[in-house]
Formats: structure tokens, sequence, C-alpha cells
């Protein structure tokens, strides 16, 4: 039956030299988890570098679009959280597979929990240099003069422009809490709560499983990455939100 909420993040497929095999695992699990899947969220930076021009897509990552858009035929739900790396997705996965996007985080409930999800990039505003570049990379001006260079220049770019960022972004920061006052996506959500309840807030981009309260009845999780960790995390109504890794 499908009953299952399942959240993946972060597979930067596209990039690195196991690319494929990253790709053939995650399709893998979504084969595993497709019969009890009713929601699938997907937490962003699933791939390195997109962007959808008007006529044409980028090359590669035919096995997960296909794996998708099976899993959405067979009736599962699938939301899509844009990430600082595919924010240039626009409506393709929409139109191809009627997975519904999102580019911010939203709360929702689930079999009586409430949840607020999103990537996670640029919350809690510690860093003004890349909310002023994120800023430029969602604006329109920028997309359009994007889309007008030829993709032999610009996609080569992009890639290794991404892949920097990523690698900056891993050494910087992996597989480490950097502290309450310093994990925007904690200052974040302990805001949001205040507002509004939440029992669980769930959020890739930091490539560090983890699982932590924030105050007497709220969980953060995060699902770590599907790029070195495979973990990925599933709630089940009636039981708790857990934080799992695929063997395959
Ligand atoms: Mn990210």
């Amino acid at each position: 039956m499908k009953q299952n909420l399942v959240f993946i993040s972060d597979a930067h497929l596209g990039s690195g030299t196991d690319t494929l095999q990253r790709e053939r695992q995650l399709c893998q699990l979504l084969n595993q988890i497709e019969p009890t899947c009713r929601t699938l969220v997907l937490l962003g930076d699933m791939f390195d570098f997109w962007f959808t021009y008007r006529h044409v897509v980028p090359k590669g990552h035919t096995r997960l679009i296909g794996t998708l858009a099976n899993m959405a035929d067979k009736g599962t739900e699938i939301h899509f959280f844009i990430g600082n790396h595919d924010m240039w997705l626009f409506d393709y996965l929409h139109q191809e597979c009627g997975i519904i996007m999102h580019s911010e985080p939203e709360r929702f409930t689930f079999g009586e929990k409430t949840f607020l999800v999103g990537h996670g990039d640029g919350l809690g505003h510690l860093d003004r240099a890349y909310d002023f570049v994120s800023h430029f990379f969602r604006s329109r001006t920028c997309q359009r003069l994007f889309s007008m260079l030829p993709p032999a220049l610009t996609i080569p770019f992009a890639r290794r422009w991404s892949n920097n960022n990523k690698r900056k972004h891993l050494q910087q920061d992996c597989d480490r809490y950097l502290g309450d006052d310093r994990e925007g996506i904690v200052i974040y959500c302990k805001q949001q709560i205040e507002k509004c309840s939440v029992d669980y807030c769930v959020f890739g981009h930091r490539h560090t499983p983890l699982t932590m309260p924030i105050s007497n009845t709220c969980t953060y999780v995060n699902t770590g990455d599907w790029l070195t960790h495979r973990t990925y995390a599933v709630f089940i109504p009636g039981e708790t939100l857990q934080l799992l890794s695929f063997e395959s």
C-alpha cells in the first residue's frame, strides 16, 4: 500500500566520475520504495547543473528522469524543492513527469504530522555575498542572458563553476555541525516554529545527515546527501521519521 513519505536530496548527478553508478543506485532505491511511497520529496541539488532551454534539454540523467516518470505514472506524488545547483530546472520536470516544483520552503501535513521542508541554501541570511549571488542567479535577466548564449560555451563553464563551488562547500562544512548560531537552516527553522507549530523540519543542502530536536516538539532532520552518504529519510504514518542508509 502506498502510505509512506520519502525524502532524498543532493545527488549532484553529472559531477564526479561515479555519477552513473550513483544514478543507478538512486534508481534502484526509487524502484524499491515505489510500491509503498505515496509522496516522494526531492530536496534539491539532484543535478549538479541544469538549464532548461526553451527548445532543448541538456544531455544525461535519463535513468533518473525515466524512473521518476514511472513512479509518477504508478501514482506516487512527487515534489521537487529546487536547490542552488538545479534552480534553473523551471517547468521541465513538471511537463515531463508531473512533478510539483517549489522554489521556497513549505509547510504541509502528512499522516497527522506537520512538516516544514525545503532545500536549505541561503536560509538564516548568514552570508551576504551568497544572498547577492543567489539573487542574481534567480533573476529573469540573468536567466535570459544565459539562455541567449550558445550551450557549447555556457554548459562547460557552468559545470566547472558548479563543481568548484560544491568542492569548496564540502571542504568547509561537510560532516560537521557548525553550531546552533552558524547553521542557517537551524536558525531559520527555529524562527518558523515560533510562528507556527511543526513536528519535523526536513532539509538537505548541508551534506551532513543529522537528526536533532530543536524544541520540545520539533525535530530537525537533514537528509545528508546521495552524493557521498547515500542517506534518505522515510516517514511511515503512526511512526517517527527515520534517517536511513541505502544498502545496494
Ligand atoms: Mn545545495
